[in-house]
C-alpha cells in the first residue's frame, strides 16, 4: 500500500456553531467572500454568505470520512446517475448537522429571517423524476448510513425546463440554476480526465508473443473535470461527495485560426466541448435517442472509472484486488457503457487480459433497472456506437461472443439466444443497453417487489434463465429527514413529543404511533397539523394562480411526470364524470374535493402536452360553474420540481397512484404522502402493493385490475369500445370532452385524445374506470367520518417507516455492494 501524500499534518479544531459564533461567521463570509457590506447586503448575499458558513461546518466531517475511509481500507460504493434531483441542500445540510436552532438564531440576531432567504436556494433539478430523486434520496441514505459513497453525474448547465402554463399549454424556459453561483461547490481542477470519442483502433505489439493490445486513437477528446458537493448525513455522522463532470475543451480557444480572422471556427472545439454539459435530456422514461445523449453517457462513465482507478490505484498499487474494494451501482442503462469502458481500461490502459478484466467489471457493477416500458429500454444504432466508441463496439462484440457461448452451452434455442445478444438484429442492428447492462453485473435489481418478479418473466426472462442468481428486488426507498423532519416540522415535533427520539435513527419505530391512531387527542393535533398545511398549500395556490381553495375540502393530489401509463387522464375523466353528478343532483350532500396537479411533460411527447391541456381545460370550466358551488376545483400548480413538492405532499388528504398495474416499475412520491399521514388511492402496481401490506388493507383504497389480469385482458383482445358502451359516467364524460364541452373555442381539440381511449386505449382508462370512480366515492364516505379518517392516516404514517431510504441503502449494502 502506497503511503498518503499527507501524513500527520494536525487537522484544524471543529468550529463551535452556537448562534453568536455563527453569527460572527456568516458576516465574516459576507464580508471577505461575497465582498458585501453588512449594511447593503441583499437577501441573496445572506443566503450564500449563510450557505458558506454552514459549508465550513461540514467540511471537518467531509474531511473525517474520506481520511478513515482511506485509513480503515473500506470498500468504496460509487453511484453512477445521469440524473440527481436534489433540490435545494441549505436546510438539509443545517437540519442533518442539528445545527437548525442555532442558524435560525444567529440569522435573526443579523435581523435575516433564515426561511425568506431558504426560499430563494435555486432548486436543482438535475434530473427528471423519481429516477433522479432516487438518486438524491440515496446519497443523502448512504452518508446517514455511514457507508463510503461517491455519487458520479454531470453537470448540467441547464437542468430540467422550466415550465410555465400559456393558455393551458405547457411552455418550456431554459433554468438556470447556476446563475447567481452555486456555493456548494468545490471546483476541482486537478481533477480533470481526457476523455476520447471517434478515431480508430490500431493493434501495438505481436500477437503472437502475447505482448499485443489494442490502442484506442480517439478523433476527438475533451476534458471533463470535477465538481464537487459535499452530502452531510443525518446527525453529521457522515459526509459524502456528489462529484459531477462538467466538460472542458483541450484549446479553449485556437489562436491560429482566431488570428487568421476565423473567430467563429477558433472557437468552435470550445463550444462543441461546453455542448457536452450544457443541457440535461428532458426524457423521463423514454431515451433520448440522440448522439449527444450516447456522448454524454460515455463522457461521464469514461470520467468516473477514471477517477475511480486513479483513487485506488493511488491506495492499493494493484488493480486485482479492485471488485474488493470497489462497488459500481449503474442507475439504469445510462451508465451502462461504463462496462465497456472499465474492460477497456483495465485491459489497454492497465495491460490486465481480458478474461481478467471481464470478471474484475462484473465483480464491480452492479445494474438498477426502473423501467419494464419496452419502449424506454436503451439501445444504440451500431454505426452510431461503431463510429463514436470504436474500441467499445469491439469488446461488445467479444462480451457478446462470450455469453452467446454459454446460452449454447446451456442449449438455449436461438429464439432465446436472439433475445439474450447485445446485438438486437431484428431490424437496424443496434446495441441494447440493457443487455451489456445485464452481463456485466453480478446483481441485477428491480425497484420494487412486482417489478422484479416481472422483470422475470419479461424483459430479462431469458437472461434471467442463463443466470438465475443474479435478479434480485430493492424495493425502493425515501430519505425521512427531507420527506419528514425538514418539509412538515410540525408533524415531526408531534411525532417526537408522542413517541420519543428512537424514530429519528430509525424510522421503524414510527409504528409506535399506531397506538394513538384513535387517541381523540393525539388525532385532533395529528389533524389540525394536516389542516395548517393544507392551509399553507392553499396560499401557495392563492399566491401563485389565484384561485382559492377551502382547506376543509379534500385534497386529492397526483404529482408526478405527465404519461399515459400513469394515468392523469383517468383522473381528469372522473373529474368530468363527478361534474356531471352535481350538476344533475345538486342536493346530495357530496364531499368538497380539490383536485391538485402537478406535472411536466417530455417537451416532445405531445399526447402528455395535450393531457396537460386538457386538465386546463376542465378546470377553466368546473371552477367557474357557479352550479358546482365550490364542491370541485381543480389545480394545476406549475413549474413542478422537488420544492413544489415538499408543499404539496404536507398539505394532501388522497393520494393518487392510478398506473396501469404492472407499469409503474415502484413510485416513491406514494411513499412520501404515506409519511405524511395522506391515504392512498391507487393500483395494485409497484410499491402500492408494499404499501398495502405495509398500512394494512384497510388504510388504503385498491382498486382496478392487477397486472396479470391486464396481462390476460391484452391477451385475450381487449376492446374498449365495448367497455365504455357499459359504462354510462364514462361514455358521458368523454362524450362532453371530445364535443367541446370544455374547449369552446377549439371544439375538436381533445378529440385525438379521446379516440386513442376509444379505440386503443393501451393503458386500459376504460377498463378500470368504474372501478376508480366507485373507490373515489368510497373514499368520500371514509373522509366524511371524521374520526375513522383520521385513524386512518396516523396509521400511514405510523407504518410507512420501513420506506425509508435507509433501509434500502442497507439492503443494497449488504446484498449486493458486501460495503459498510
Ligand atoms: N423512472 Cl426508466 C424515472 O423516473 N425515469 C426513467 O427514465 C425510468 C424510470 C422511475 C420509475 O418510473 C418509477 O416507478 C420509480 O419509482 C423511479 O424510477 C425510481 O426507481
Amino acid at each position: 500500500m502506497s503511503q498518503p501524500q499527507t501524513v500527520d499534518l494536525p487537522l484544524a479544531p471543529p468550529r463551535r456553531s452556537d448562534a453568536p459564533v455563527l453569527a460572527a461567521d456568516i458576516v465574516e463570509r459576507l464580508t471577505y467572500r461575497i465582498g458585501k457590506d453588512p449594511r447593503v447586503a441583499e437577501r441573496h448575499d445572506w443566503l450564500s454568505a449563510t450557505i458558506l458558513a454552514i459549508r465550513d461546518r461540514v467540511i471537518d466531517h467531509w474531511m473525517d470520512s474520506t481520511r478513515s475511509t482511506y485509513e480503515q481500507e473500506h470498500k468504496r460504493v460509487y453511484y453512477l446517475s445521469l440524473e440527481f434531483l436534489i433540490g435545494r441542500l441549505m436546510r438539509d445540510a443545517v437540519s442533518n448537522l442539528g445545527l437548525l436552532e442555532e442558524t435560525r438564531d444567529a440569522l435573526a440576531s443579523l435581523g435575516v429571517d433564515l426561511d425568506v432567504i431558504a426560499e430563494l436556494e435555486a432548486d436543482a433539478a438535475l434530473g427528471n423524476g423519481g429516477l433522479g430523486r432516487l438518486a438524491a434520496c440515496f446519497m443523502e441514505a448512504m452518508a446517514s448510513v455511514d457507508i463510503p459513497a461517491y455519487g458520479y453525474g454531470i453537470r448540467y448547465v441547464n437542468g430540467l425546463f422550466r415550465q410555465e402554463l400559456h393558455d393551458g399549454w405547457q411552455a418550456e424556459l431554459p433554468e438556470t440554476w447556476l446563475a447567481d453561483g452555486n456555493p456548494w461547490e468545490f471546483p476541482r481542477r486537478e481533477s480533470s480526465y481526457e476523455v476520447g470519442f471517434g478515431g480508430t483502433v490500431d493493434t501495438v505489439g505481436s500477437e503472437t508473443d502475447g505482448t499485443g493490445r489494442c490502442v484506442w486513437r480517439p478523433g476527438e477528446r475533451v476534458i471533463a473535470t470535477a465538481f464537487d458537493t459535499p452530502i452531510v448525513g443525518w446527525r453529521g455522522k457522515r459526509v459524502n461527495t456528489l462529484r459531477l463532470w462538467s466538460a472542458r475543451p483541450i484549446d479553449p480557444i485556437l489562436l491560429d485560426a482566431f488570428n487568421a480572422g476565423d473567430h467563429i471556427g477558433a472557437l468552435a472545439e470550445s463550444n462543441r466541448a461546453e455542448t457536452l454539459t450544457r443541457v440535461l435530456y428532458p426524457a423521463d422514461a423514454n431515451p433520448a435517442g440522440q448522439e449527444l445523449r450516447l456522448r454524454q453517457e460515455f463522457f461521464f462513465s469514461s470520467a468516473s472509472l477514471q477517477d475511480i482507478l486513479r483513487r485506488h490505484l493511488q491506495q492499493y498499487d494493484s488493480l486485482t484486488n479492485l471488485a474488493d474494494k470497489v462497488a459500481i451501482q449503474l442507475n439504469d442503462t445510462h451508465p451502462a457503457v461504463a462496462v465497456a469502458e472499465l474492460v477497456r481500461l483495465l485491459t489497454d490502459v492497465h495491460r490486465l487480459d481480458f478474461a481478467a478484466s471481464w470478471h474484475i467489471a462484473r465483480d464491480c457493477f452492479g445494474y438498477t433497472n426502473h423501467t419494464l416500458l419496452p419502449e424506454a429500454l436503451e439501445s444504440w444504432p451500431i454505426p452510431l456506437f461503431e463510429r463514436l466508441l470504436p474500441r467499445h463496439m469491439q469488446i461488445v462484440y467479444a462480451v457478446n461472443a462470450i455469453v452467446l457461448r454459454e446460452a449454447r452451452a446451456a442449449h438455449f434455442d436461438e429464439a432465446s439466444i436472439r433475445s439474450i445478444s447485445l446485438i438486437d438484429e431484428s431490424g437496424e442492428r443496434r446495441v441494447r443497453m440493457g443487455n451489456l447492462a445485464f452481463v456485466g453485473s453480478h446483481s441485477i435489481n428491480g425497484v420494487s417487489q412486482l417489478h422484479t418478479d416481472l422483470m422475470k418473466e419479461t424483459v430479462f426472462a431469458n437472461l434471467h434463465r442463463l443466470y438465475p442468481d443474479r435478479i434480485n428486488a430493492k424495493t425502493n426507498g425515501i430519505t425521512p429527514r427531507r420527506w419528514l423532519m425538514q418539509c412538515n416540522p410540525d408533524l415531526f415535533a408531534l411525532v417526537r413529543e408522542t413517541i420519543g427520539d428512537a424514530f429519528m435513527d430509525d424510522a421503524a419505530k414510527l409504528v409506535d404511533l399506531d397506538r394513538f391512531a384513535d387517541d381523540p387527542a393525539f388525532v385532533e393535533r395529528f389533524s389540525a397539523i394536516k389542516r395548517e398545511n393544507k392551509v399553507k398549500l392553499s396560499n401557495l395556490v392563492a399566491r401563485r394562480l389565484g384561485i382559492r381553495l377551502d382547506p376543509d375540502a379534500l385534497f386529492d393530489v397526483q404529482i408526478k411526470r405527465i404519461h399515459e401509463y400513469k394515468r392523469q387522464m383517468m383522473n381528469i375523466v372522473e373529474a368530468v364524470a363527478l361534474y356531471d353528478q352535481i350538476r344533475s343532483q345538486p342536493d346530495r350532500d357530496w364531499v368538497p374535493r380539490v383536485k391538485l396537479f402537478a406535472g411536466k411533460a417530455a417537451p416532445s411527447y405531445l399526447a402528455a402536452k395535450g393531457i396537460i391541456k386538457l386538465i386546463n381545460d376542465v378546470a377553466r370550466v368546473i371552477n367557474n360553474d357557479p352550479a358546482v358551488r365550490g364542491l370541485l376545483k381543480i389545480v394545476f400548480v406549475p413549474n413542478y420540481n422537488v420544492s413544489l413538492a415538499e408543499v404539496m405532499v404536507p398539505g394532501a388528504d388522497l393520494s393518487e397512484q392510478i398506473s396501469t398495474a404492472g407499469m409503474e416499475a415502484s413510485g416513491t412520491g406514494n411513499m412520501k404522502f404515506a409519511l405524511n399521514g395522506a391515504l392512498t388511492i391507487g393500483t395494485l402496481d409497484g410499491a402500492n402493493v408494499e404499501i398495502r401490506d405495509q398500512v394494512g388493507r384497510e388504510n388504503i383504497v385498491i382498486f382496478g385490475m392487477t397486472a396479470e389480469e391486464v396481462g390476460t385482458r391484452r391477451a385475450e383482445g381487449y376492446d374498449p369500445a365495448s367497455v365504455i358502451e357499459n359504462s354510462r359516467e364514462l361514455s358521458q364524460a368523454l362524450m362532453a370532452i371530445e364535443s367541446g364541452v370544455f374547449s369552446p373555442d377549439d371544439r375538436t381539440r381533445h378529440a385525438d385524445l379521446i379516440r386513442s381511449v376509444r379505440e386503443r386505449d393501451w393503458f386500459m382508462l376504460a377498463a378500470d374506470f368504474d372501478a376508480y370512480a366507485a373507490a373515489q366515492r368510497r373514499v368520500d364516505g371514509i373522509f366524511a367520518d371524521k374520526p375513522a379518517w383520521h385513524a386512518k392516516t396516523v396509521r400511514n404514517t405510523a407504518h410507512s417507516g420501513w420506506f425509508s431510504a435507509d433501509r434500502t441503502i442497507r439492503e443494497y449494502a449488504s446484498e449486493i455492494w458486501r460495503a459498510g
